[in-house]
């Protein structure tokens, strides 16, 4: 049967025709490759008649309790069976290769769940990371919405009874950012913050979410608009919960990004745990000229400088600056690019860790603990 342009549907009339939302469809094609759109000569997809006959026979599987990956699996099975051999399979690798069958785990339902309201933004005061974990996690289960099971996957620390899983979250992260969905992302997001500490999800969703990231953009499966979209996300997240006011008396950072430095979001979730555990924050970010971060550190007479680089040579050829820094001020060095031996070179201290161990390691130190 020849297909004419009348039978080519933009996925909005392909969505209305079906009865799902776009983004569902998106996910369908991006996670499962259960459809295969043509592209108009500006890039647009097109869909057809086959592409409806599959969305419909998943939304009837659905219908039926099927978990959206065996749904997918079996549309996609029963395409094959009948096809001839020289016609290319449903479910072809595409560009972004969001998920290949073989890396697939045990999936979640790629269909947006309904967004937990967030949690009001003054949990970020209710006490140290430790109790505020667990609390979080009971306060949060009523509200947690169900849905399939990646049965393989550990449960997030603190998490009781609840469906999410960090390899999901994160999963669910990136098929919604391959499709540029920026609501999916943050109702993926408003979940895990309602059901584990601040902590937690820093550490199990959001890290490696942007490792995983990073190792699309570095193999070629994402784009770099990919990398900056997602940054930006993560990023805006963790700015509205460094929002909150923290402490008005606690120990005060200032925290900045050597000057050839772009990454800053580790950074700020230091800010993030730190503010939670008390202290008071002044966050100067990305390329900061270290004169400037002088300037910054005479008027405010922080307790602690911490500086970070994830670059190789992030703390290299920094010029007097440092020494004057150092003289002056508590500073310590985190980050990729940081060491022992750059902080002994520069007089300074190490901060090891991941952000929230180096926070949380920061904060022990002002209490009087050894580093
Ligand atoms: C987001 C991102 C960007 C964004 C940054 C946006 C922003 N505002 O931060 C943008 C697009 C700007 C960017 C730019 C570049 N990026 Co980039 N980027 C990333 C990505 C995907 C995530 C970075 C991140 O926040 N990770 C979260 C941190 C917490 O995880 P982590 O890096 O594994 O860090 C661990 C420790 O080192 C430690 N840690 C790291 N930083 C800090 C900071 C503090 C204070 C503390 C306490 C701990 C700590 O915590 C983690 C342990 O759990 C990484 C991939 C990755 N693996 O992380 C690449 C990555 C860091 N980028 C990389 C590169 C090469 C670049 C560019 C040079 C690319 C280019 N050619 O332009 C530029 C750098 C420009 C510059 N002058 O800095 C490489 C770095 C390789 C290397 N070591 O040299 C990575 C690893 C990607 C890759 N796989 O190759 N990038």
């Amino acid at each position: 049967m020849s297909v004419g342009a009348a039978d080519r549907w933009r996925i909005g009339v392909l969505a209305s025709r079906v009865g799902v939302s776009e983004t569902v469809l998106r996910a369908w094609e991006t996670r499962y490759g259960l459809l295969q759109p043509a592209r108009t000569a500006a890039g647009y997809r097109l869909y057809g008649p086959e592409d409806e006959r599959r969305a419909r026979a998943m939304v009837e599987a659905r219908g039926r309790g099927v978990p959206a990956a065996q749904a997918a699996a079996e549309v996609l099975a029963a395409d094959r069976a009948r096809m001839p051999a020289d016609v290319p399979e449903p479910g072809h690798p595409r560009r972004l290769r969001a998920v290949a069958p073989s890396e697939r785990a045990p999936v979640t339902d790629p269909d947006p769940q309904p967004a937990v309201p967030a949690p009001a933004r003054d949990r970020a005061v209710d006490g140290p990371p430790e109790q505020v974990s667990d609390q979080v996690a009971d306060d949060a289960s009523d509200h947690v919405p169900g849905g399939d099971q990646a049965a393989a996957s550990p449960p997030m620390s603190g998490l009781r009874a609840q469906a999410l899983t960090a390899a999901q979250a994160v999963e669910d992260l990136h098929t919604a950012m391959v499709a540029y969905d920026t609501a999916s992302m943050h109702a993926v997001l408003d979940r895990v913050f309602a059901t584990v500490s601040v902590e937690s999800a820093i550490r199990e969703v959001l890290f490696p979410f942007l490792r995983r990231v990073g190792e699309g953009w570095e193999n070629g499966h994402l784009d770099v608009a990919d990398e900056h979209f997602a940054s930006d996300v993560v990023r805006g997240r963790l700015g509205a919960l460094s929002f909150a006011a923290g402490s008005a008396s606690g120990p005060l950072a200032l925290l900045a990004c050597t000057p050839y430095e772009s990454h800053d979001i580790a950074l700020k979730a230091v800010e993030v745990v730190l503010q939670r555990a008390g202290w008071r924050t002044r966050f100067l970010g990305a390329h900061t000229p270290l004169e400037s971060l002088k300037v910054a550190a005479d008027i405010i007479e922080p307790d602690v400088i911490l500086l970070s680089g994830s670059l190789p040579a992030a703390f290299t050829g920094l010029g007097s600056t440092v020494a004057e820094l150092v003289a002056a001020f508590d500073v310590y060095l985190a980050g990729r690019g940081a060491d022992e031996t750059v902080a002994e070179r520069l007089g300074a201290t190490y901060l090891p860790g991941d952000p929230v161990d180096a926070a949380l390691r920061l904060s022990r130190v002002r209490n009087g603990a050894s580093p």
